[in-house]
């Protein structure tokens, strides 16, 4: 059964989670946070009552009162919108380490229930391998299959694509690579594959790379401001502020985001594996099994190093990215502990 709910994404797991919540009346408000301002929640709703019914959306606001709330989230709200009563559980969340100067570690979700996530980067800058391969780890965790998108093809020499492509590729291995333009449209049919009926697609990358401008082609529309890269240094101005669900005509969404300058690591599960999967594999046929793939004799990592297999830069890149997940891990079970102990 189809009506704008489910074009909205509201798929069977939301609808059980639905079901099996108590207290929860007809009157009640079912909706998907599509733009969060200043502590205010903008979401597409119709009644609890509803759900089933051929109704069509409403969009309404809410305050956020210390609910944590992200764009995709799916929210039950009273029936005055005076609060978010719950937010459904999620079915993936994308989210990095807030970037503070503070020393206390926080999580900022950045968008809540993505089936993808694209990861835009602009053919015409200096590839950034780091960066992507952060990214990778972060889009692993959330759930969510990344994607990874170059865009501005039409900026750099067509006989430069294959080679910028081919190195893009060597770091994200099994995760597809498109290369595309929004001014001339190539490429743009091949990424839509990836947009399935109901999907949400969130798009992430640097300030300028091409995200505001990607989204308006999918869609088809002039709704997300852009705005000109400086001159010099190729970067963005941070013209996207907030993050924000746009409907796709394919019956998906696609979520556009503010250019990220920094990817702090947050979750820890099995992204960096999955992210470093070369790696991970070569590692199973080292002499010893803790090996640190230093000087340890036999060692299957620094024998693909030798042979120009593997990059040393991207071995010392994931060591710092484990680094970087173990010292995390530290620091929140020591807030845990405080947290715990104040309570
Ligand atoms: N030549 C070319 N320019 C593009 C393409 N896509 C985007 N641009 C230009 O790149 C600049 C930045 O585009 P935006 O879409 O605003 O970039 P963004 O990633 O949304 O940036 P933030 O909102 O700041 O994070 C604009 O001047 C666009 O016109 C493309 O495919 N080809
Ligand atoms: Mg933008
Ligand atoms: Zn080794």
């Amino acid at each position: 059964m189809r009506n704008a709910l489910t074009e909205l994404g509201f798929a069977e797991d939301f609808r059980i989670a639905l079901h099996n919540l108590r207290d929860v009346s007809d009157e009640q408000l079912i909706g998907r946070v599509r733009r969060i301002d200043r502590g205010w929640s903008t979401f597409l709703c119709v009644n609890v009552g509803e759900v089933s019914a051929n109704t069509s959306l409403h969009e309404r606001k809410v305050r956020n009162l210390g609910a944590d709330v992200a764009v995709g989230d799916w929210i039950i709200v009273s029936a005055d919108s005076e609060r978010i009563v719950t937010v459904l559980p999620r079915r993936s969340r994308l989210v990095r380490r807030a970037s503070s100067e503070d020393v206390r570690a926080e999580a900022q979700t950045i968008a809540a229930n993505l089936d993808v996530i694209f990861l835009v980067h602009a053919l015409n800058n200096a590839s950034n391998a780091r960066r992507l391969e952060r990214e990778l780890v972060l889009a692993f965790d959330s759930g969510a299959s990344p994607v990874v998108v170059l865009t501005k093809s039409d900026s750099i020499e067509p006989s430069e694509v294959a080679a910028a492509k081919a190195n893009v590729e060597s770091i994200a291995m099994a995760v597809p690579v498109h290369v595309v333009s929004s001014m001339t449209g190539e490429g743009l049919d091949e990424l839509r594959t990836h947009v399935r009926d109901g999907a949400t697609v969130a798009v992430l990358g640097a300030s300028g790379v091409g995200k505001s401008t990607l989204v308006n082609a999918l869609t088809g529309t002039n709704t997300q401001e852009t705005g000109a890269i400086r001159l010099g240094d190729n970067r963005g101005r941070h013209t996207t502020t907030a993050v924000d669900l746009v409907p796709l005509p394919e019956h998906g969404w696609l979520i556009d985001t503010p250019g990220l300058r920094a990817i702090g690591l947050w979750t820890s599960g099995r992204g960096i594996e999955r992210a470093f999967a070369d790696i991970f594999r070569l590692a199973e046929h080292c002499r010893f099994r803790d090996c640190k793939h230093e000087h340890e004799p036999s060692c299957a990592v620094q024998t693909a190093i030798a042979a120009g297999d593997v990059s040393e830069a991207r071995l010392a890149s994931m060591r710092r990215l484990v680094a970087e997940e173990a010292a995390l891990e530290r620091q929140q079970q020591r807030q845990q502990q405080r947290q715990s102990r104040r309570n």
